[in-house]
């Protein structure tokens, strides 16, 4: 069969929430399908791919991932960034598509093969008051979680990260222009020790305990919020810090003992690799859709492995169910799985995507009988839902400038 790259095409749709999908066909007949998703900035990966990887792609072997990766990054002299490796990833989870569907078999086989049976997921919980986000969490654990992340509005702000005002579900990217929300640090500080100790109060010990910092805090301020979260024993603090910064993990480590989790907006292993050699952290959450794919992600997970840092990797309702499927076949072939972050997806995302996994009482779990990365794409469905332009919110402090989102 020809492995022969004839089409590549972009897919830009809409089904309550925008997705970027790449379509490779090869001369066989066989088509792939990757995610190459940027949460806010969706048109400039279109056009990265379309007017500049497309043409680069056509009459290749599709069966060389490995060189096209190299190719593609090396090829561009300007490396990295998440404009660059949000399109290498879409195109690099098609090929593996097209690889387990020539051979046959899932991707999670060509990996190594399941190291599990299902995978730990965790979910959102939210609440505009410490009770309601209590019943949040409990509403969960009913459902089978044994792991769950817990937002709550701090008193006295208008906005918090993760919270919906409604008290519906959270979707961060909701408006044509950016929102702007407020943001002041001690308030915050002295309401989430509170907030967790009160979950644990109520619900004990018995679960996994998470919580999402967002970028926010300085590495001073974010060691005390550790220390003083200690007694909650959380599974994990995310992103304490802005991410960049691979030292300042250090310092907070220095502080606390609560487990580090990062790596959301990181898109190479360059991005992590003090922060995991130098055991700062517990955990590294890049998404694969914005790490240059299956081919990349699955060097920073074994570069992981040998530090002791285990996975959670990224999995908002903004890396689309085509990239959460990469997501779980490496989770289920890797030795240091941790846990699979599992937001969620608006309703209508399900007329357009069908996948070979799904969630079974808190547990992701997938079929060993469809090849590739198991989903389909309905193409009618996707053109029923055209791009709409929505951005993420912009933060200030209570004086007015501009602070961390
Ligand atoms: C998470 C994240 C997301 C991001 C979103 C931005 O932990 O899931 O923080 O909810 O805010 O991916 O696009
Ligand atoms: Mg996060």
């Amino acid at each position: 069969m020809s492995m022969q790259i004839t089409d590549v095409d972009v897919l830009v749709t809409s089904p309550g929430r925008n997705y970027v999908i790449v379509r490779i066909e090869t001369a066989g007949g066989l088509v792939g399908w990757g995610d190459a998703t940027l949460n806010g900035r969706e048109l400039a990966v279109r056009s990265y791919l379309q007017d500049h990887l497309a043409p680069l792609l056509l009459g290749r072997d599709a069966s060389r991932i490995g060189d096209i990766w190299s190719y593609l990054y090396k090829g561009a002299y300007w490396r990295r960034g998440p404009v660059t490796m949000t399109s290498i990833s879409g195109i690099d989870q098609a090929l593996w598509d097209i690889l387990g569907k020539a051979a046959g078999m899932p991707v999670f086989q060509l990996l190594g093969g399941r190291a599990r049976d299902r995978l730990m997921a965790y979910p959102h919980a939210s609440g505009l008051t410490v009770e309601a986000s209590i019943a949040s969490v409990a509403a969960r654990l009913e459902e089978g979680y044994r792991a769950v992340r817990v937002q709550a509005a701090v008193p006295g702000l208008l906005t918090t990260y993760g919270i919906h005002r409604g008290g519906g579900s959270y979707e961060p990217a909701k408006s044509s222009l950016p929102e702007e929300e407020a943001w002041d640090t001690p308030a915050y500080l002295d309401f989430v020790p509170k907030l967790l100790a009160a979950v644990r109060n109520e619900l004990g010990f018995g679960f996994n305990l998470l919580h999402d910092v967002h970028h926010r805090l300085s590495p001073t301020e974010a060691g005390a919020l550790g220390r003083s979260l200690e007694p909650s024993r959380l599974y994990w603090m995310e992103d304490a810090t802005p991410a960049e910064d691979q030292s300042a993990f250090a310092l907070v480590r220095a502080h606390t003992t609560t487990p580090l989790a990062v790596g959301e907006v990181f898109n190479s292993i360059w991005d992590c690799q003090q922060l995991i050699t130098s055991r700062s952290i517990d955990y590294i959450r890049c998404a694969t859709t914005h790490t240059g794919g299956i081919t990349h992600m699955r060097r920073v997970l074994a570069l992981a492995e040998l530090y002791g840092v285990r996975s959670g990797l990224h999995g908002p309702s903004d890396v689309s169910p085509v990239g959460m499927a990469a997501n779980v076949h490496l989770d289920l072939a890797i030795p240091n799985f941790g846990v699979q972050e599992f937001m969620g997806y608006p309703e209508a995302t399900a007329e357009v995507f069908t996948t070979s996994y799904r969630l079974v009482g808190g547990h992701l779990e997938i079929d060993d009988d469809v090849p590739g990365l198991g989903v389909d794409v309905d193409l009618d469905a996707a053109s029923r839902y055209p791009y709409d332009r929505k951005y993420l919110p912009v933060n200030r402090l209570l004086d007015g400038s501009v602070h961390d989102w």
